[in-house]
């Protein structure tokens, strides 16, 4: 160590912030210094005997909003041969020792799989799939034979159930709780889906610890069906009516109730009848489960992924593809005959995903049929959409950054990078727009003391994976243009994730010398209860939420953080440190591009 340096303890943090698992070799590298100096600093980068490889001067940025600290930005990118044991020295303080190598994604793309396989509803986990006995359990909910919610509501509603059953056995829990949601179901299957389409072949026969490795199916198709299948079993057979409120009439107390025929829409979600306590064993659970009336938003989330669904199959499993696409143009169809159908929100017992502006969602679903079939009609749908081509997150743009309520850009995505009959200036339209949201994003970066694109105001509940969407975004700018500076702007946010930021937190598990080990789980509560087990590796937590601090943890931390900052390790904090699949499916993207890249 060199002579009055002070190195950071592993399970402290220290002055210096970087990548918690280190750097590609001939990539961009990035570090972060917490400091008040106001001059540039010198700083060093040695080898594990101490030998200095390079030097420079640090660049002072001074005060950060997002973090409240004050930041020197150290840019020491350029080749280093690959190996352990480097370290930053500036001013006495010297960072820990981190490794260079030629894939550091390549781990974290495949572990991030594990919050799906293992938050599978409806089969056993089994010892042989798990990095750790205790990870594995029974089967749960393997008989999910279900129907509809009656009774009243927490606002008093009256509702009136229905007669049919579904068999909506599988799927994925959605996070720390149990229920299973229709419309967090479809960003998430688009993510995984749109991967594979770009970089599947990495994940084929195999690949994965899952139980259909063997099949002659790519792994991660297989994993992805497990939850695909259940939306498709949500989708609500035909000559079927229901009592539903619609439109405006979804938001008056108490609600206005009319028959309504609901053929081919999907059900909301699936959920206990009340929240289950934590910890909490899914095999343990008799609590009773219901459909949650149908909505809008669940019917389109089902036509968008299941059309993804039916390109992606297509080739893997005829029969499959069309079923997937029987089912999506079926759901599109319904949701145009009852487009204003919302959720509530209103049921004890799970998440609410409401959603009230389903504009975004009608142009995605538009976009995926259009890809899928070519036909006319989606075509017409798409060019009458305020979303079409639209830039995602940009000033002036209808259509959002990217999160489970705005997938507008899903459908530009598609539209830019899919070939389909739109003429080619239309094509180059998306492209373009996808560009302009990048640079937009970058121009946030560059104002930014961590250097990400992410801003002050950004921090919501579910913030890793909205700065995880962005650099989805980002990587396609590469990809349009073939600019390094956009894969380098990818590296940023996800340096950010496993540690370069106010905290010096990687926020996933099993990676780095700081990662998140309490999520909001029920099952992996070993913090709760050393009887349960601690997390697998490649979960990632929520991340800061300066802006809903409603779980009890958060509401100590009111008024004491600075947003980047407000942040706990604790299995009670569900607004900071939940684990969830639409939260997952953007870090196994971005880790499973930059690893493919
Ligand atoms: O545990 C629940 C978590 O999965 C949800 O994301 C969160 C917000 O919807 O709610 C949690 O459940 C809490 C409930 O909303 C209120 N009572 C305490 C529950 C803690 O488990
Ligand atoms: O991700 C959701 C976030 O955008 C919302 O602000 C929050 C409160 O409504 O709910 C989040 O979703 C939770 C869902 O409702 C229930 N399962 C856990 C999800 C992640 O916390």
């Amino acid at each position: 160590m060199a002579l009055g340096a002070a190195t950071a303890m592993a399970d402290e943090p220290g002055a210096l912030r970087l990548s918690q698992i280190g750097f590609e070799a001939g990539g961009p590298k990035r570090a972060i210094l917490v400091s008040e100096a106001e001059a540039p600093l010198a700083w060093r980068l040695v080898d594990s005997e101490g030998a200095v490889l390079a030097e420079g001067e640090t660049l002072p940025f001074g005060a950060d909003e997002s973090s409240g600290q004050s930041v020197h930005q150290i840019d020491f990118s350029g080749a280093v041969e690959t190996g352990h044991g480097y370290r930053l020295i500036i001013n006495g303080q010297e960072s820990r020792s981190f490794a260079v190598s030629g894939f550091p994604w390549r781990d974290l793309a495949r572990d991030s799989l594990n919050l799906f396989h293992q938050n599978r509803a409806g089969v056993a986990i089994e010892k042989r799939h798990v990095e750790r006995p205790d990870l594995a359990r029974p089967a749960a909910h393997e008989n999910e034979v279900l129907t509809c919610f009656s009774g009243e509501d927490t606002a008093g509603n009256h509702w009136a159930g229905c007669d049919h059953q579904l068999d909506v056995t599988g799927g994925w829990y959605d996070a720390g709780d149990h229920g299973k949601y229709v419309v967090n179901s479809g960003i998430t299957v688009w993510t995984l889906l749109d991967a594979y389409t770009r970089f599947g072949a990495a994940y084929g026969d195999g690949a994965l610890p899952i139980p259909e490795a063997g099949n002659g199916v790519n792994d991660l198709l297989d994993e992805i069906r497990w939850n695909l299948d259940f939306m498709l079993a949500m989708q609500i057979p035909d000559g079927v009516s229901m009592d539903m409120p619609s439109g405006e009439l979804t938001r008056g107390e108490p609600l206005a109730f009319t028959p309504t025929d609901v053929s081919g829409m999907a059900h909301h979600k699936t959920h206990n009848e009340v929240w289950t306590p934590l910890p909490y064993a899914p095999h343990t659970d008799d609590v009773p489960r219901y459909l949650y009336p149908p909505s809008t938003a669940a019917t389109l989330n089902l036509a968008a992924a299941a059309a993804l669904g039916a390109r992606a199959w297509a080739d893997v499993d005829a029969e499959y593809a069309q079923r997937a696409l029987d089912a999506a143009i079926r759901a599109y169809d319904a949701a145009l005959a009852n487009p204003g159908i919302y959720t509530p929100g209103t049921f004890d017992g799970g998440g609410g995903y409401g959603d009230d502006d389903v504009s975004d969602e009608f142009y995605w679903a538009a976009a995926e049929l259009y890809a899928a079939t070519g036909q006319e009609r989606y075509l017409d749908d798409l060019r009458a959409s305020p979303h079409f081509l639209g830039a995602p997150g940009v000033a002036g743009s209808p259509t959002g950054s990217i999160a489970w309520p705005s997938v507008g850009a899903l459908g530009t995505i598609t539209l830019a990078t899919v070939e389909t009959g739109l003429t080619e200036d239309e094509r180059e339209t998306a492209r373009a727009n996808l560009v302009v949201a990048a640079d937009h994003y970058l121009e946030v970066r560059d104002s930014e003391g961590y250097a990400i694109p992410f801003g002050p105001g950004d921090y919501v509940w579910g913030s890793t994976s909205n700065l995880l969407n962005r650099a989805v975004i980002i990587a396609l700018a590469h990809e349009i243009t073939g600019e390094a500076r956009y894969r380098e702007a990818v590296v940023d946010a996800m340096d950010y994730i496993l540690g370069r930021n106010a905290l010096d937190q990687s926020y996933v598990t099993g990676y780095g010398a700081r990662p998140m080990r309490n999520p909001h789980h029920r099952f992996w509560a070993h913090a709760a209860d050393p009887a349960f087990p601690e997390p697998p590796a490649g979960i990632l937590s929520g991340g800061p939420n300066n802006q809903n601090m409603s779980d009890p943890i958060a509401q100590e931390m009111r008024g004491t953080c600075a947003p980047q900052a407000c942040w706990a390790d604790h299995i009670d904090s569900y607004a900071m440190n939940e684990v969830a699949i639409n939260w997952n499916a953007p870090l196994f993207w971005v880790a499973g591009w930059l690893d493919a890249e």
